[in-house]
């Protein structure tokens, strides 16, 4: 059987302007319904089987699922997300972790504002990007993501709770009075939002799971800090070193 080689997803100049200017962009039908449907299922059994690293009042988190769960592993190395990724950010990028996050039926706790970036272990990395893509249709009821446009340039904030209604505004009082931007999302559709872009998820009211799932890539050129984290700390990295190897691939490698 001849393979052909999946068609280059491409992203609007208009689209990169926005995300450049923004620091986030809603990217409809990343994956198509039956995808999204299919990876839903399957990252509702991975976290059952994995685990969660977190289990808290906002959500199930489980951490680096591609490594573990070859059906997510597929949806975390889609062609389509790292094409995406890498257009929006303009420079090559490697893959940091993947993430499922699913906020409970009837959760009434939001994930509060914070900036990504300042959680993680990392210099040289000035392009740092998530994916945060739908599994279900996510409307503003059952938690989807608000943006604080156009602030992705405060690199000098420091890390915040997601459970603390103020902890980022303590940190930042002058973007509280910023403009947001709620946006819900259908199934199949994704965000990719800078990890500097302060962002929250609202609660989900709804009878249903909200079920995301997250790409985050970096800078191929990233440096490890020594500082702790839960994907770095198993790795015996030296502070210094090169985030790089088959645990960090290149989203070039995914592109085909
Ligand atoms: O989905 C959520 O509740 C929060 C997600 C988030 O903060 C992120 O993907 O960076």
């Amino acid at each position: 059987m001849i393979q052909t080689a999946p068609a280059a997803f491409s992203v609007s100049a208009d689209l990169k302007a926005a995300y450049q200017r923004d620091g986030f962009v809603h990217v409809p039908n990343i994956i198509n319904r039956e995808e999204a449907i299919g990876f839903r299922a399957a990252a509702v059994v991975a976290t059952e089987r994995l685990g969660a690293i977190s289990d808290n009042a906002m959500f199930r988190q489980s951490v680096n699922v591609w490594r573990e769960d070859a059906a997510m592993a597929r949806l975390t190395q889609h062609h389509n997300i790292a094409a995406a990724a890498e257009q929006l950010a303009g420079v090559a990028l490697r893959l940091w972790h993947d993430q499922i996050l699913i906020k409970p039926a009837q959760n009434s706790k939001p994930t509060e504002f914070h900036q990504d970036q300042p959680y993680w272990p990392h210099t040289q990395s000035t392009h740092p990007i998530s994916a945060w893509i739908a599994l279900v249709d996510v409307p503003v009821e059952r938690g989807c993501m608000t943006f604080i446009p156009s602030a992705q340039g405060r690199t000098e904030l420091p890390p915040t709770s997601l459970s603390a209604q103020q902890g980022f505004f303590d940190v930042a009082p002058d973007l509280i009075w910023s403009p947001r931007v709620t946006v819900p999302l259908r199934a199949g559709d994704c965000t990719f939002h800078h990890g500097r872009c302060p962002h929250m998820a609202t609660p989900n009211f709804t009878d249903q799971a909200r079920v995301a799932h997250v790409v985050i890539f970096v800078d191929e050129a990233t440096i490890y800090t020594g500082a702790r984290h839960v994907v770095t700390d198993p790795l015996g990295l030296e502070a210094g070193a090169s985030l790089d190897g088959e645990l960090f691939p290149r989203a070039r490698t995914f592109i085909g």
